[in-house]
């Protein structure tokens, strides 16, 4: 591993602001700190014992807008970065059209990576340079965390719940993947390395992978073994919502109120079905939390998504 790189590159458009606002800050600390530093040294000396200095009592100037401009002056610093920092960080990411999206499966010990067209590969990530990437991850066992310092990046992943990570990635080269929380034994081996290329290039390499089944084939299996269809068939008995066309639409809740559709929701709707209820049917679906492990979860997701619009 080489250190320059892993100190210095900056391969994400991430990675420029975090580095902007790490030195700015650094540097208003310092500007602080020195401030305060050269007064202590000259105070001291001037007013050590024995020193002719004037002692008398202080200009009321001196108590009063000078004490009251240093402190309301700092407090708008401090205030300012907080501004600063919050708002330049995306507090909810949310799916745009053009993105990647390429599912991350973390393990004791090894990173699952899985991208769009099934293509899978382990230990690490093949993206193309200057598209918006979104990975959608989960854990099979215990915490990891998904670290990437040359993106200037960190995301836990757990267990049960998935978390995303978007960036996009503005130097082709390779650049280290480590796990960055504790998780057993082997958790420094737990490392990989993420490789940004061109778009060609990208095409080329998903070319000749070995291709596994996509997650919407995974899913359309889950959804078969789990016996989804047994109500939301289109000519089932049970009456369950048609879920074909069902991403992105608005969905009406029972006892009022409205969500869309969104893979938050429907990860909602399989692992707890009861937390939003479809106005108009009645609360007897199943919860598959116990039942489908978090990448089930996500693959069923992908086959709800894929669903067409029935007439
Ligand atoms: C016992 C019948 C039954 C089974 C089995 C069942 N569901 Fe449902 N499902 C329903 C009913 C009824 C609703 C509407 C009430 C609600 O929102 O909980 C629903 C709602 C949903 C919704 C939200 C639909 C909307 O319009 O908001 C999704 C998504 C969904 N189910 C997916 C699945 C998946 C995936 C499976 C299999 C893993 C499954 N369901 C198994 C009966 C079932
Ligand atoms: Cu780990």
């Amino acid at each position: 591993m080489n250190a320059m790189r892993l100190t210095l590159a900056e391969a994400s458009r991430n990675a420029r602001d975090v580095d902007i606002a790490f030195f700015s800050v650094l540097g208003i600390s310092a500007v602080i700190f020195l401030t305060l530093f050269i007064l202590l040294v000259v105070f001291t000396v001037r007013y050590r014992k024995g020193s002719l200095a004037r002692r008398g009592p202080l200009p009321r100037w001196l108590t009063r807008e000078i004490e009251i401009g240093w402190t309301s002056g700092t407090v708008f610093v401090a205030i300012f970065i907080f501004w600063w920092f919050v708002g330049g960080s995306q507090i909810l990411p949310r799916a745009f059209p053009g993105q990647l999206e390429i599912h991350v499966e973390a393990r004791q010990w090894m990173w699952k990576v899985q991208h769009p067209d099934g293509a899978r590969e382990i230990d690490s990530l093949h993206i193309p340079v200057d598209v918006p990437i979104r990975l959608v991850m989960t854990s099979e066992d215990v915490i990891h965390s998904f670290f990437v310092p040359a993106f200037r990046l960190k995301q836990d992943v757990l267990p049960t719940i998935t978390t995303e990570l978007e960036f996009t990635a503005t130097t082709p080269g390779t650049f280290d993947l480590f796990c960055a929380e504790y998780c057993g034994a082997q958790h420094s081996r737990m490392t990989g390395q993420v490789v940004v290329m061109t778009a060609p290039a990208y095409a080329a390499w998903l070319h000749q992978q070995p291709h596994g089944d996509s997650l919407v084939r995974d899913g359309e299996a889950l959804y078969a073994k789990f016996g989804c269809g047994a109500c939301h068939a289109p000519g089932s008995q049970v009456k369950a919502p048609k879920l074909g066309g069902l991403a992105g639409q608005r969905v009406m809740l029972s006892g009022g109120g409205q969500v869309v559709a969104d893979d938050a929701y429907l990860r909602r709707a399989i692992q707890s079905p009861r937390d939003d209820i479809a106005a108009g049917y009645d609360p007897i679906m199943p919860s598959y939390a116990t039942v489908a492990t978090a990448p089930e979860v996500e693959a069923l997701v992908a086959y709800v998504k894929s669903l067409p619009k029935e007439e």
